[in-house]
């Protein structure tokens, strides 16, 4: 049946998903990496000798952290420990595709020498601009960059939130006020002209990135702005055909943000899955997706005293499998501390992650979903007339057992990706519903202490 649409001026300016190069490539990648820099990572979720539990990029917004005292910790910010060249092999060697960097987060300060703000780099003893040279390193390893850039600015004296939404606000969007006066108001158009300046220079002055990541977009003010964002979204990619932008920039004019009225994705993928993974294909509708995890529970910026849980290379690694099984990119946060090291904890997983995808990584990169019955010991992930069967769980009878419908692939070889040994194909004949039934032997003297992958080569139909 069809669902009648409402007309929508600024919705989605799309239905299904892109058709050209640039998002093809990013389909591809399989695996990203996240980098939170910023001067946080001086105080690293402490002040004063106090432990902060919240996500120590948000450390300004804690009572027990003065705000002057913060906005002063750039004058100390001074990475001698930084290699851009180092971090880019690094990621090269983990098999990151891409990289997320935040340029601005939430507190304002630019780790590029912005004309438009004080802010920045340029006045810290450090002086250089981290920006380029994390872009030109990573450009360097072929690894794709794309700038975090955060709406919320706690510096700009223009910046401010909105009045809290209520849930009558919601209901009645044309009516919401996020300023009580003129003079907000027009304090409000300056920090719009300043977005608009910052992210016009960044794409002018670091021409390769390939796309933008907009975070801190959920506040009133902002998604009241609904007509003036979808003209500025616009301009950006008028200013950089195949720019790639998620949908987390800009609401439409009911206030509907991520998905409009319609519930079409606004933006090139859907940009949602943050420390989430969808549990089944049905819940990415159709779209791109990534899904951006952090190594602790929650922490991006760094921490110096991780609490609670603390992901092991297993648990990242499946995380990676199963989005690519869902038709998403798996992207993994690191936090550098403030003198620019990359902390052992996050070295040791990415080595980790390198280590296993050396092996595996063709049942990454450039895979997609298969329509076949899920199964307990893993996922599926394909290319061509390869199906690529990553085993997490091996099973008790080192058997994997996989269902065909009628009209499907038809297995032909299977082997193990790690050392091409064939692993013997037994047909177990049909079930009730004329599925095809087969299991592949998992060749016995194999041992693997990480999933490993077998691939079934596959041709004809059942
Ligand atoms: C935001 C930031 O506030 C945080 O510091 C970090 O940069 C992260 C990547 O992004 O936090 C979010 C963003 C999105 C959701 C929740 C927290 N979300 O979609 O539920």
């Amino acid at each position: 049946q069809e669902k009648t649409k409402i007309s929508l001026q600024y919705g989605s300016h799309r239905e299904g998903k892109r058709t050209d190069a640039d998002m093809a490539r990013w389909r591809g990648y399989g695996l990203g990496q996240f980098i939170h820099w910023g001067v946080y990572a001086i105080p690293g979720g402490h002040w004063d000798g106090k432990y902060y539990g919240g996500a120590a990029e948000w450390i300004r917004s804690w009572e027990g952290m003065p705000n002057a005292e913060y906005d002063k910790l750039y004058k100390q910010f001074n990475p001698v420990n930084f290699s851009a060249a180092a971090w880019a092999k690094q990621a090269k060697n983990m098999g990151a595709k891409y990289v997320i960097i935040t340029t601005k987060h939430h507190d304002g300060f630019c780790i590029w020498p912005s004309k438009y703000t004080d802010y920045n780099i340029k006045n810290t003893p450090y002086k250089k601009d981290i920006l380029k040279e994390i872009v030109t390193a990573y450009d360097k390893e072929g690894i794709d960059v794309y700038l975090y850039f955060s709406i919320i600015d706690w510096n700009h004296p223009g910046y401010q939130a909105g009045t809290g939404i209520t849930p009558e606000d919601r209901l009645n969007w044309s009516n919401y006020k996020p300023f009580k006066t003129d003079e907000e108001k027009t304090r409000y158009a300056t920090f719009k002209e300043f977005t608009r300046n910052q992210l016009i220079e960044l794409l002018t002055d670091y021409p390769t990135a390939k796309g933008l990541w907009f975070d801190g977009t959920w506040d009133g003010a902002w998604m009241k702005e609904f007509a003036w964002v979808d003209q500025l979204e616009k301009e950006l990619r008028a200013m950089r055909p195949g720019l790639i932008i998620g949908s987390r920039f800009r609401a439409d004019e009911n206030g509907k943000r991520g998905f409009d009225s319609n519930g079409v994705l606004m933006g090139d993928y859907e940009q949602g899955w943050e420390r989430d993974l969808p549990n089944s294909i049905e819940d990415v509708h159709g779209n791109d997706w990534d899904c951006v995890m952090t190594v602790p529970e929650n922490q991006w910026g760094y921490h110096s005293d991780w609490r609670g849980y603390v992901k092991t290379s297993d648990d990242l690694i499946e995380m990676l499998v199963k989005s690519v099984s869902m038709n998403g990119n798996f992207v993994l946060n690191f936090g550098p501390d403030g003198k620019g090291a990359i902390r052992p904890e996050e070295t040791k997983l990415a080595k980790e992650i390198g280590d296993w995808m050396k092996i595996n990584n063709e049942a990454i990169y450039g895979c997609t979903y298969v329509n076949l019955k899920k199964q307990g010991w893993g996922y599926y992930t394909k290319k061509d007339n390869k199906i690529y069967l990553t085993v997490i769980n091996r099973p008790i009878n080192e058997r994997v057992n996989i269902e065909i419908p009628k009209g499907g692939l038809k297995p032909i070889k299977a082997y193990l990706l790690e050392n091409k040994k064939t692993a013997d194909i037994i047909n177990r004949g049909r079930n009730k519903q004329n599925s095809s039934l087969y299991s592949i032997a998992i060749p016995t003297e194999y041992k693997s202490n990480k999933p490993f992958v077998i691939v079934l080569e596959v041709g004809g139909t059942e």
